[in-house]
């Protein structure tokens, strides 16, 4: 099994660090440890944990196999239970936000976003995240008699939780250097049936609005934020979302950068994507976090996603573990790259 370890940062630059407090950095008044400690404590090689593939690809099948999560169904209110369940085993803290929200066509959906804190004293904090909900209509689906059919949302939704609990449980042995926050938001994927034609804005990411709006802390920050949307898909390309590189474009050079090296340039291209209107729009609009968005746009499809997009194919056959450890490692090696 191949082993990772960072460079070893040399002791003038600890020093500088901790004068610097690195705009959100530890809480004031912590009263700094001598240089020596520190020295020992913070720059001892941090190992990067191994990505299981098959533990992420459990974790899909696991919320697949509770049936298509929709708001206001018994599928849902059972996979919400079970991802506050796991958070719990993993994280240091949970927050569960429950509300009601109005969806476009005025249907009033029971809905949670379930939070879980590593480190939560840290200000100095990241931020992942991916939607849990499933579409209740398979409105892309090339027999016109499904449009209206829950399906069951392996790579929708399903693919980024499951990638995002194998790095919960990464977390939970291994801490990196700063806080960090995965949020599962409910509701994104109640947007406007394809039949609807209202064009309203803002029907999509209700979770997300939601939590942008009243964060489960006040005045919560993050230094960057990463949405994991459909990353579990074979053939998946991650091409440069728009709103990402509008309003994190350094972030996305990051991810893309560290993707590149670890051998998945495949996957993480260098095309620029269109501009999506998913849960990082909020967070980024809202809440000022530059968030990105790793999600697989296609040039080959008429709506420009996965070929099962929104259909009854969206289910495991979909799912290809080589792409949740492709995203998975990155995203990985994106945590604890950071001081
Ligand atoms: C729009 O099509 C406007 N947004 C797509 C966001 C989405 C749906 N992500 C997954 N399902
Ligand atoms: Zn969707």
């Amino acid at each position: 099994m191949k082993k990772y370890f960072n460079i070893l940062i040399p002791f003038f630059s600890l020093m500088s660090f901790s004068f610097m407090g690195c705009g959100g950095g530890e809480p004031s008044g912590r009263v700094h440890t001598p240089a020596t400690e520190a020295t020992q404590a913070e720059s001892a090689a941090l190992e990067i944990p191994e990505f299981n593939a098959d533990s992420a690809w459990a974790f899909v099948n696991r919320q697949v196999a509770f049936g298509p999560r929709v708001p206001n169904t018994q599928a849902h209110r059972e996979c919400g239970d079970w991802l506050q369940q796991s958070l719990e085993r993993f994280a240091d803290t949970v927050y569960v936000q429950a509300t009601r929200v109005r969806a476009y066509d005025g249907t009033i959906l029971n809905i949670r976003n379930f939070i879980g804190s590593f480190k939560p004293e840290k200000n100095n904090r990241i931020l992942l995240c991916a939607h849990w909900d499933t579409r209740p209509w398979a409105d892309h689906d090339p027999n016109p008699e499904n449009h209206f059919k829950p399906f069951d949302g392996a790579n929708d939704g399903a693919s980024g939780v499951g990638v995002l609990l194998e790095i919960a449980r990464l977390l939970s042995k291994q801490q990196p250097n700063l806080g960090v926050d995965i949020i599962f938001f409910d509701a994104e994927d109640y947007g406007e049936h394809e039949q609807s034609r209202r064009f309203e804005r803002d029907t999509w990411a209700l979770g997300s609005q939601h939590w942008a709006k009243s964060p489960h802390k006040p005045d919560y920050y993050a230094r960057f934020g990463i949405l994991l949307d459909m990353v579990g898909a074979s053939g998946a390309t991650f091409k440069k979302e728009g709103y990402s590189m509008l309003y994190a474009p350094n972030i996305v050079r990051k991810v893309w950068g560290i993707a590149q090296r670890e051998g998945f340039s495949h996957l993480f291209v260098n095309d620029e994507g269109s501009h999506i209107m998913d849960d990082h729009y909020y967070v980024n609009d809202i809440r000022n976090i530059p968030t990105i968005n790793i999600i697989d746009q296609r040039r080959d499809t008429p709506h420009g996603f996965f070929e099962h997009w929104h259909t009854m194919q969206d289910n495991m056959d979909a799912i290809d573990k080589n792409t949740l450890h492709a995203v998975g490692s990155t995203v990985v090696r994106a945590i604890y790259n950071e001081k």
